[in-house]
């Protein structure tokens, strides 16, 4: 629900009977309880309502999908990524897809995260009225996620669905970044820095490796 919120702070100050620099000399002969006291108000008034605008779309099925679908809005949340989050179905709610589908990029989306289980044709039918590029998860809810993966995997020509491994939402997050970081330099950067902290991560392993003395025959 959208608030107004209002914080009136009230400032007494004591109103000098000399010049302000001249206070030190003043203040031994009219000690401030003496002095008039003057009052400023000041108030600053803020509302909740959230002034971002959403430059990822993270879309799923069902809410059953979201225990997979939060790897995606953890990273783009740790990397400071603003992104909405909606259940859309294209079977389910097909006149709300088009709805969104259609008008997303006006709204100033720029990649759309989907997820999807079973007869997965929620990217497919984002895809095919969107101009912007659609990142398709296949979630694990049967058939070990295959009839979903294939689904998006198996596109017709003209529709692309760029689809990540089956429950790899940060991948697709992660990719998403890739995209904005065309003509953005500082999500470039953040690109690279993460690029880095993956190569940190094996320097680390290839230390931990090199710890163990407990084999006799291991040369390294
Ligand atoms: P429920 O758990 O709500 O029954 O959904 C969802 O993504 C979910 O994985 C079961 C599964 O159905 C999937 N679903 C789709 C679509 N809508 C829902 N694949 C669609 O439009 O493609």
């Amino acid at each position: 629900m959208e608030r107004l919120y209002k914080v009136t702070l009230h400032f007494y100050y004591p109103l000098s009977p000399v010049p302000y620099p001249l206070f030190p000399i003043s203040y031994p002969l009219f000690p401030i309880p003496f002095y008039p006291f003057s009052q400023k108000n000041c108030t600053f008034a803020f509302s909740n309502t959230n002034t971002m605008k959403p430059r990822v779309t993270i879309i799923m099925g069902s809410t059953s999908d979201l225990p997979v679908m939060e790897g995606a809005c953890k990273f783009l949340e740790s990397n400071e990524i603003p992104f909405e989050m909606l259940a859309l179905s294209a079977h389910r709610t097909p006149d709300e897809v088009a709805e969104y589908a259609k008008h997303a990029h006006e709204r100033g989306v720029e990649v759309i995260i989907a997820g999807a289980g079973m007869a997965a044709h929620l990217p497919g039918v984002i895809a095919a009225m969107t101009p912007l590029p659609v990142i398709g998860v296949p979630i694990k809810s049967s058939l070990d996620g295959m009839d979903a993966a294939l689904a998006m995997l198996q596109m017709p020509p003209g529709i692309p669905v760029a689809t990540v491994a089956i429950n790899g939402a940060q991948n697709a997050a992660i990719l998403a970044m890739q995209i904005l970081a065309n003509g953005d330099p500082m999500m470039m950067e953040r690109v690279i820095r993460h690029k880095e902290q993956l190569k940190q991560k094996i320097v680390k392993a290839n230390a931990d490796l090199a710890a163990i003395d407990t084999y006799k025959f291991k040369t390294n």
